[in-house]
């Protein structure tokens, strides 16, 4: 019993204060041990307060963002269901969330779209384009709707859903192709084919194809030269194609070379390949006599096939020559039928590199003419298409040359963009003169609201991700915005110094110049490089992917299916 006592007193003993009193050095322990106990506990307590708050904080944001994401996909239509795919939709939404400000951008971009439409509407309907001082239409292109038809595809890539529905049924209702006029090959593939096929690919309603084909059928007599250069002008209702008389009797360079993507698109969704053979037989004909730096005169005789004696330039009458030979290596899925298109491309380059100078005392890059032996010192702003072209082919190069040939781009384009930012109404004019010491002037004041420049920015946007691109085409958009807005829709200027206005709103101005902005400030996942290919009209056409066994079937015209517009993953393949 004792033993039992003394064993239960001694394990009390140490709650008892007289037990550490006696032993300070365990009561200095017992003492430490209750102060780091309570500060763990406390400090613990506080993590998790603090890790609540964030929590909350970070709900907080999320839903916001949630709320702006389907306000974005609600404004632009359909772009969000059809136009990203599912990997896509996180980029954008990446894209969407950090940057607001493409947004407001965007809307705006958007709104002056429905000013522009709003205004061929209710003064031009059914025309070729709007002059918008006089408040009538014109028929420039022979009442082909030119202004109607090259806007489609920018009316549903913005998601302007009934615009689109009221033009769909003209282009049903109304589009006549039978007319006693003589049409440009080149101006009618770029802007009705073109448009007409995007249109298609876009939206999947066969009229668009239909009225594709009927007018291609009507073009199609100009290639039926001994060369297979196609003659530039054509009757669209009796055929007798020709040439104009102030090219002597010759083809033009860019008239005979910008017809590929189109009637290669054509042959992918119709299954008949007349229409590519043609387009392709040019390219064929030109490589036998392509001259080693690629560069190619802008007249071209469609009897023998070889090229006149006349300038070299990037600008007017060569341009898009260069543009679709490494587009049409693009559409065509880059494969080995296709690596002529390529080489022709790259050598071209070469000869471009040549004629690069740099100016005094700001070193602007620019592109020179060439005219016999000797270069002359003058640049389009037409030639601005070039720095976007060199981005988007800079990836098939190895990665030296590849850097090489992007930071050539992102030099013209400083150049470009300094076209519109040295002149008072910060507009650029038509062309520009390079003198020593003076750096550039303008040539031909004028501007017709073209799009090259912001074409290239967004291919060097998306190819960079530097978004001072996007700040240019935004400072460029102001300058439309002040110079060029009336009441009843664009106009050009006379002359960029001045601010004096033309009478005209160019329909690639539709087309073009406000689709291409309107990418600037969108997902670069709407209308992806990977997956669409631009025409020189800006007319997005879907790259079909390559489908050896079906090539070979719809290559003797024995089978006839349209591609899915709506996505690689679900849809059809054509021939390449
Ligand atoms: C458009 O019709 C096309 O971009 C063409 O390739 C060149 N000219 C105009 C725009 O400036």
């Amino acid at each position: 019993m004792a033993r039992g006592r003394s064993s239960s007193s001694s394990r009390w003993r140490y709650v008892h204060p007289s037990y550490y009193l006696k032993r300070p050095k365990r009561l200095a322990l017992v003492f430490i041990s209750f102060v780091f106990i309570t500060f763990a506990v406390w400090d613990r307590q506080s993590l998790i307060r603090e890790h609540e708050d964030e929590i909350s904080k970070l709900k907080e944001v999320l839903s916001r963002l949630q709320d702006q994401l389907r306000e974005v996909d609600g404004s632009v239509g359909n772009f969000g269901e059809r136009f990203i795919s599912a990997n896509d939709k996180e980029i954008s939404k990446d894209f969407v969330d950090i940057d607001p400000i493409n947004k407001e951008r965007r809307e705006k971009v958007k709104e002056a779209m429905l000013h522009a439409w709003n205004s061929y509407e209710k003064y031009a309907w059914g025309q070729d384009e709007l002059q918008p001082q006089s408040k009538n239409g014109v028929n420039s292109f022979g009442g082909l709707g030119a202004t109607l038809v090259d806007s489609l595809d920018t009316l549903y890539i913005m998601g302007l859903k009934d615009e689109f529905q009221r033009a769909r049924e003209w282009v049903a209702n109304s589009l006549d192709f039978n007319k006693d006029y003589v049409a440009s090959v080149f101006e009618t593939t770029i802007r009705v084919v073109g448009g007409l096929l995007s249109a298609y690919d876009l939206s999947g309603d066969e009229i668009f194809l239909e009225k594709a084909k009927d007018i291609a059928d009507r073009l199609l007599p100009a290639w039926n030269t001994p060369s297979g250069i196609p003659y530039n002008r054509i009757n669209l209702a009796h055929g007798n194609p020709h040439n104009p008389g102030w090219t002597g009797g010759d083809s033009v360079l860019a008239d005979s070379g910008t017809e590929q993507l189109e009637f290669i698109a054509l042959s992918q969704r119709t299954g008949d390949p007349k229409y590519q053979q043609k387009v392709e037989n040019v390219i064929t004909q030109l490589q036998k006599t392509f001259p080693g730096d690629g560069l190619l005169p802008i007249f071209i005789n469609p009897h023998s096939g070889a090229a006149s004696h006349s300038t070299i330039t990037f600008g007017a009458m060569g341009d898009s020559f260069y543009e679709y030979l490494l587009k049409a290596w693009i559409q065509r899925n880059k494969t080995e039928a296709v690596k002529h298109y390529r080489q022709m491309w790259e050598t071209s380059m070469e000869g471009l590199l040549s004629l690069i100078r740099k100016t005094t005392p700001s070193s602007f890059t620019y592109i020179c003419e060439k005219n016999g032996g000797s270069l002359s010192d003058k640049m389009d702003e037409l030639a601005c298409f070039a720095p976007g072209m060199l981005a988007l082919g800079s990836s098939g190069y190895g990665p030296e040359k590849a850097e090489k040939i992007l930071s050539l781009a992102e030099e013209l384009a400083w150049t470009c963009y300094n076209f519109y930012q040295s002149t008072p109404t910060k507009l650029a004019g038509e062309n520009y003169y390079f003198r020593n010491g003076a750096d550039m002037s303008v040539g031909t004041s004028w501007n017709i609201l073209r799009p090259e420049t912001v074409e290239s920015l967004v291919y060097l946007w998306r190819f960079t991700g530097n978004k001072t691109y996007q700040d240019w085409g935004w400072n460029i958009f102001q300058a439309f915005e002040k110079n060029s807005r009336t009441d009843s829709g664009y106009v050009g200027l006379r002359d960029v110094n001045t601010g004096a206005k033309d009478n005209m709103m160019q329909s690639f101005f539709l087309a073009e110049t406000l689709k291409y902005l309107y990418l600037l400030f969108s997902p670069p996942s709407l209308i992806s490089f990977d997956e669409w290919v631009f025409n020189t009209e800006a007319h997005p056409l879907r790259i079909i992917p390559r489908n050896d066994k079906e090539e070979s079937l719809r290559a003797d015209g024995k089978a006839n299916s349209r591609p899915n517009p709506f996505g690689r993953k679900h849809g059809r393949t054509g021939y390449n």
